[in-house]
């Protein structure tokens, strides 16, 4: 290529193509294939983006900045043509040159397998920060796993999922830059002995280990404006070549093979969310695997430009996202100790300086534990270094409170029992600076039960970031007409400040406005009604209200609640106790863990009430009930922006954040929810009369529970409202050919085990959805309540959210 290949000429971004095309995947010009064209565009821009990494890199060492390591099991990043071409400012130019070639770049967008390598909200957030991090010149970067299968990909056979394996990388991902010259070597099992040193003292010594080598795959991360661009950098586990060897020369082929391939299994997959993990030995050397080498890598890259580690915590943070990765804590122990030699106390302070924890759930089920005997086998070194923390820590309480012997159990590292077990929560806590909840109720409800003993002792520790979203790909790329108008009136600076967005709330009441908006709103519905014909065989009504419940499927945000809701509703249609004033069609979308059975059961039952509805002549045009299978990124993108009313349903206390709630607040859809995680922003921002809230509130919920007051058969008993819908759960009223399918929630409610609430808040979720339906008859002012939520929607912008971060915890600063 004779041209600067890399600018963003038209010219330049055709000949690169070609160039692709031909050069890189040997294909004869022009192509039709959207394929080669998907590779080809990809290619071209990652050429532009490689060459920004440098540039990046150049600026960040000019100014020697801090850089902040973003440590997650999961990165749910979707797919990343169109978010990048948004980025880059090339989008528009590459429709062109794709068009004047006869291909439509929808089509090669649809080429991309997403990147599912997380399971919902904690993977997703971590995707949406690595675009604020870049967009904000922070000099920020992702350490996670190369996972070759992301999260399954769901089927539904006749109400029944069925998981298929995510095989994303079959067709092989134009992003990555795999960098075997970088790899490194992660010793893991053996034994430790202890050798007697020159001045008599014992030290411990890991001996007989086996061999991972971690192997990276860099996946740039462009930021608005293309001015900065970091990477995420992926690990995928291969043998060590050293090693095999070493067994092969020992005459013993096959073992050498063996190990070679169970090496390499380590990151095939990633853990669905929710199955029992616990004492799952391959997740515990993931988990290990990840921070092995991202800590091996932080500090090869720190000491390249260091003679010692004084300045370490000066220059790095560590954010681990969950506990998933807090093994971190002790790996960064044993590397300054045993590699560098380092003494205890001074590796302590550079550790707890450097590393922070974000915690994502209350739900205490949900903490993770390992068994002793497990680490003592796997990782026998780090287990030494846990006691060894934990001693010191009980110590202090134990200093403290000379007497409290409770408190020091409860505090312990360890749990004790008949099988020991290491609290990952509370090793992160001990070893970080600081502790984060993902909004204000979450952290309050953080400090106040799960770890009200370490917020007594380190209140300092404490803080609270609520969540945010990437309005690039939440609203500029999955909304580009809603984006559009948006620009018209205000201008594209919300592209990089979304506050911005209250600039437009004078446009609120202004008919022609509303009408452009509702009309784009309409366009997104009939999109969708296409998707869902295509998907879920179902034809749904575009003026329809469209009712959405996508998310995991999970108890506790309440998947149950929505659909006793719509079985009343329909029971009071068909009885002629109610007229319809408003056709609904009602979405959800979730994977269920696939060891989870009651998550798998109400998908069954979704799918079993909506073929009754969905076939009954009396409701034709006004209820349908889908369930779209597979709900990944790609497809949230395209339900979110045709979304008129959120479900965000959860029993109050038990949803740490939620950050779907703000992708449909953020296109205008208005929120039905509990007083539950974000929603108490959400409400504080949109105000009390753009959205809807209902139920109990987590302190209620939580009284009961304390004093054991809740007994779902009286409510059964007293309201006739919920007996009729509990009863069609025992008179086999959705499953007439497979009598006693749902008798198992029948029974759960007449047992007194309902330990999400659904009862108490049935009544004014029916409540509720009446008024639903009487506002959202008036269109004007429903519009308007939708535009007041896209205006107010600001605050849960992921860049505010990094900011945060940012200054409180990291204290990095943008390198312009
Ligand atoms: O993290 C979610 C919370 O449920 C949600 O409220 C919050 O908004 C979001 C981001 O902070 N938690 C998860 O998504 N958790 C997981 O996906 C998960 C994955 C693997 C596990 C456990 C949990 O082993």
């Amino acid at each position: 290529m004779t041209r600067n290949y890399l600018d963003n000429s038209r010219a330049a971004l055709k000949e690169s193509m070609d160039y692709h095309l031909r050069c890189s995947l040997c294909r004869e010009t022009p192509s039709k294939d959207y394929r080669d064209h998907f590779l080809a565009t990809a290619f071209s821009l990652r050429d532009r983006m490689t060459e920004k990494i440098l540039q990046t890199e150049r600026r960040y060492q000019e100014a020697g900045a801090k850089r902040v390591y973003y440590l997650s099991m999961e990165f749910l990043i979707g797919r990343l043509l169109g978010d990048s071409l948004y980025n880059l400012g090339l989008f528009d130019l590459c429709r062109d040159v794709l068009s004047e070639a006869g291909i439509d770049i929808d089509e090669v967008r649809e080429q991309e397998n997403d990147a599912g390598l997380g399971n919902g909200g904690l993977g997703r957030l971590a995707a949406c920060f690595l675009d604020s991090m870049a967009t904000l010149d922070i000099p920020g970067f992702g350490y996670g796993i190369h996972y070759e299968y992301g999260l399954f990909k769901q089927e539904v056979d006749n109400g029944y999922q069925k998981e298929k394996p995510d095989n994303w990388l079959a067709e092989f991902s134009p992003w990555e830059i795999k960098r075997p010259d970088e790899k490194c070597i992660v010793p893991i099992y053996g034994r430790i002995e202890h050798f007697q040193d020159r001045a008599g003292e014992y030290n411990p010594m890991w001996l007989d280990w086996k061999v991972i080598m971690g192997i990276p795959f860099d996946i740039p991360v462009v930021g608005y404006g293309g001015k900065t661009v970091n990477w995420l950098r992926l690990y995928g586990a291969g043998s060590s070549t050293d090693f095999d060897i070493q067994i092969f020369n020992e005459g013993d082929y096959f073992r050498a093979v063996e190990q070679k391939v169970s090496s390499e299994t380590i990151t095939k997959m990633l853990y669905p969310r929710d199955t029992l993990k616990s004492g799952k030995e391959l997740r515990l050397v993931q988990e290990y695997f990840l921070v092995a080498c991202s800590l091996r890598d932080i500090v090869r890259r720190y000491l390249k430009d260091h003679g010692d580690f004084d300045r370490f915590s000066d220059s790095v943070a560590i954010q681990m996202n969950d506990t998933h990765p807090s093994l971190a804590v002790a790996e960064l122990m044993r590397l300054l100790v045993d590699e560098y030699a380092l003494p205890w106390d001074s590796a302590w302070e550079i550790t707890q300086r450097t590393m922070a924890y974000t915690n994502h759930t209350i739900l205490s089920e949900a903490l993770e534990k390992w068994p002793v005997s497990l680490l003592e086998r796997v990782i026998p070194r780090h287990l030494q270094i846990i006691y060894e923390i934990n001693s010191r820590f009980l110590a202090t309480v134990a200093s403290l409170h000379p007497s409290d012997i409770d408190l020091i159990r409860r505090m312990s590292l360890i749990e004790e029992g008949e099988n020991k077990q290491v609290r990952m929560a509370h090793l992160a806590m001990v070893g970080s600076h600081s502790i984060n909840g993902v909004s204000a109720l979450h952290t309050e409800i953080l400090m106040k039960n799960n770890f009200s003993d370490f917020h007594a002792l380190w209140p300092e520790r404490f803080v609270s970031i609520t969540n945010g979203i990437t309005q690039r790909r939440w609203l500029l790329k999955s909304n580009p007409q809603l984006a559009g108008l948006i620009s018209e009136k205000i201008g594209d600076s919300w592209i990089t400040d979304l506050a911005q967005l209250k600039r437009l709330e004078s446009c609120a009441d202004d008919p022609d406005f509303q009408d452009r908006f509702r009309g784009i709103k309409r366009a997104n519905k009939e999109a969708l009604s296409r998707i869902i014909s295509r998907t879920a065989w179902v034809s749904v009504n575009p003026d329809s209200l469209f009712d959405v419940h996508v998310k995991r499927i999970h108890e506790y945000k309440r998947q149950l609640l929505k659909i006793m809701h719509i079985i009343y509703e329909y029971l009071q249609i068909v009885r002629g106790e109610k007229t319809p004033t408003v056709a609904k069609t009602y979405i959800f979308g979730g994977k269920a863990a696939p060891g989870y059975w009651v998550a798998k059961q109400i998908i069954k039952l979704i799918h079993n009430v909506g073929q009754v509805i969905n076939s009954d002549k009396r409701l034709q045009d006004i209820m349908k009930v889908v369930f779209l299978p597979d709900y990944r990124v790609s497809l949230a993108e395209k339900i979110i922006p045709a979304a008129d009313l959120s479900e965000q349903i959860s029993m109050a206390g038990t949803e740490a954040s939620g950050t779907g709630n703000m992708k449909f607040m953020l296109n205008g859809a208005l929120t039905v929810g509990t007083l539950d995680g974000a929603n108490v922003e959400m409400l504080q921002e949109s105000g009390e009369d753009n959205i809807f809230i209902f139920g109990l509130k987590a302190g209620e919920i939580e009284e009961m529970q304390r004093a054991n007051t809740y007994r779902p058969t009286e409510y059964y008993r007293s309201y006739p409202e919920i007996r009729i819908v509990v009863d069609t759960f025992r008179d086999n009223v959705f499953c007439p050919s497979e009598p006693g399918l749902f008798q198992w929630i029948y029974s759960r409610f007449m047992h007194e085990e309902d330990t999400y609430f659904h009862l108490p808040d049935l009544l004014e979720y029916i409540r509720i959805q009446e008024k639903i339906e009487e506002e959202y008859r008036d269109t004007a002012s429903w519009t308007k309540k939708a535009i007041f939520n896209v205006t107010r929607s600001g605050k849960f912008s992921s860049d505010r959210a990094i900011s945060e971060y940012a200054g409180l915890i990291w204290k990095v600063e943008a390198v312009k």
